[in-house]
């Protein structure tokens, strides 16, 4: 068998989406996702330029080695569109391979470590009362887990609250990012009153999570940590940024909270030291970041070796091909935690029709050969791409942050 086309597909059903379709001489076609929120552009003229050339003619089932060309091939290596890009094409071989032996991606990872895959949702408002009515909602539809944000007295725009009853989309259309604006002090003040309104609201149970999302020193995030010991949270993500991995020892040596960090890398050696000295609990990584499921397989299988779990990053700017690959990835894994799921408007999931179902906050996968998701590219014609950036962030003085 042979690749005779490569297709890239940029459209924007309620926001935009990358998508990679890759056809054999037999007619058998793989779909990945090459969504980077905020540079798709990027990624997309990436692989029409600078890939496609190489992939036609080669034999699709060889997926390692094409994997090994592309990496070691452009030599200016990893890198976040580096890694969407040989992701994209890696999960659209690995389905187009699955579709053709006739058997559910999950299949050629191992088979089904468990029947269903945990998730956790969202729950977010601009105070304390709406954030409780968000929780209060996802609980009585039977999510296990839930992502507590919420806006913070005193500050005047904070990470992760919805700005339109869509739900949270964190990529504003626009020529240029919007600016928000930090405060670490109102912030580090407010969180552990925030989670012990909701652990007395709604006792024990239920899972909660939490996004710092790359704001804090080491000092400040052991500081969090230790006071939200109490509330037994499912993870702390992202306490502090992470480039410096060594910054989390403080952090593990102050608190038990668990950790979680990883949806910003895209290869193993961006955590190889959160595994080997195992600083976090959790790895956010998803698959189409991560150079596909044949890096994937690699990192969790490092980290099964360190008692570190997979968590694999989902939120509503990743498509539901991506979606698709991490429940796969997800579902096959020994070493699985939970999976992040924030699901897609009407229109994407007309786009991107698939048969993964959530029910009482878990998903299940159908037995459809391949990832088991379609790209309707008639319908997609009618959304064009509209630019769009993630906001940057300032401190209060003006001071350039992490957003
Ligand atoms: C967040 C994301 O889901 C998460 O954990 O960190 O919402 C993140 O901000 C966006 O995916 C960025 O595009
Ligand atoms: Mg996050």
């Amino acid at each position: 068998m042979k690749i005779e086309s490569v297709k890239i597909f940029v459209s924007c059903p309620d926001r935009n989406f990358v998508t990679i379709k890759i056809t054999s001489d037999e007619g058998v076609y793989g779909l990945g996702d090459a969504t980077l929120n905020g540079r798709e552009l990027a990624v997309a003229t990436y692989i029409e330029e600078y890939c496609i050339p190489s992939l036609i003619g080669r034999d699709p089932f060889d997926t390692e080695d094409i994997w090994q060309y592309f990496y070691k091939g452009v030599y200016w290596r990893r890198g976040a569109v580096n890694m969407a890009a040989i992701g994209a094409i890696d999960i659209a071989l690995w389905d187009l391979k699955a579709k053709a032996l006739k058997v559910p991606l999950y299949q050629l990872l191992g088979g089904k470590s468990r029947q269903q895959v945990l998730t956790y949702c969202h729950a977010q408002g601009k105070t304390l009362p709406e954030t409780m009515d968000a929780i209060r909602q996802k609980a009585e539809l039977g999510y296990q887990a839930i992502r507590v944000q919420s806006g913070v007295p005193g500050m005047k725009s904070i990470y992760g609250i919805a700005k339109s009853s869509k739900g949270y989309e964190p990529a504003i259309k626009g020529n240029v990012p919007a600016e928000e604006c930090w405060d670490t002090n109102k912030y580090l003040n407010f969180a552990p009153k925030l989670f012990a309104a909701v652990r007395k609201d709604f006792g024990e149970d239920l899972h909660f999570l939490h996004d710092s999302h790359h704001r804090l020193s080491p000092n400040e995030a052991a500081r969090l940590a230790k006071e939200l010991e109490p509330f037994h949270l499912f993870w702390m993500e992202d306490a502090v940024r992470g480039e410096l991995q060594e910054a989390y020892r403080h952090i593990r040596k102050n608190s038990t909270t668990p950790l979680a960090i990883g949806e910003v890398f895209n290869t193993i050696y961006d955590c190889q030291t959160f595994i080997t000295e195992q600083l976090v609990d959790y790895l956010r990584m998803s698959v189409p970041h991560t150079g596909g499921f044949t890096h994937m397989k690699k990192i969790a299988a490092l980290a099964e070796t360190y008692l570190v779990n997979m968590a694999p990053h989902g939120p509503s700017d990743i498509s539901p091909i991506g979606i698709a690959a991490n429940l796969h990835f997800s579902i096959s894994i020994n070493n699985f935690g939970i999976m992040e799921y924030m699901g897609h408007s009407d229109l994407t999931n007309e786009v991107f029709p698939h048969g993964y179902v959530l029910k009482e906050g878990s998903l299940y996968l159908d037995e459809t050969p391949g990832l088991g998701v379609e790209y309707n590219e008639k319908l997609a014609e009618k959304y064009a791409y509209e630019k769009a950036f993630l906001p940057v962030n300032r401190k209060e003085d003006g001071t350039m942050f992490d957003w």
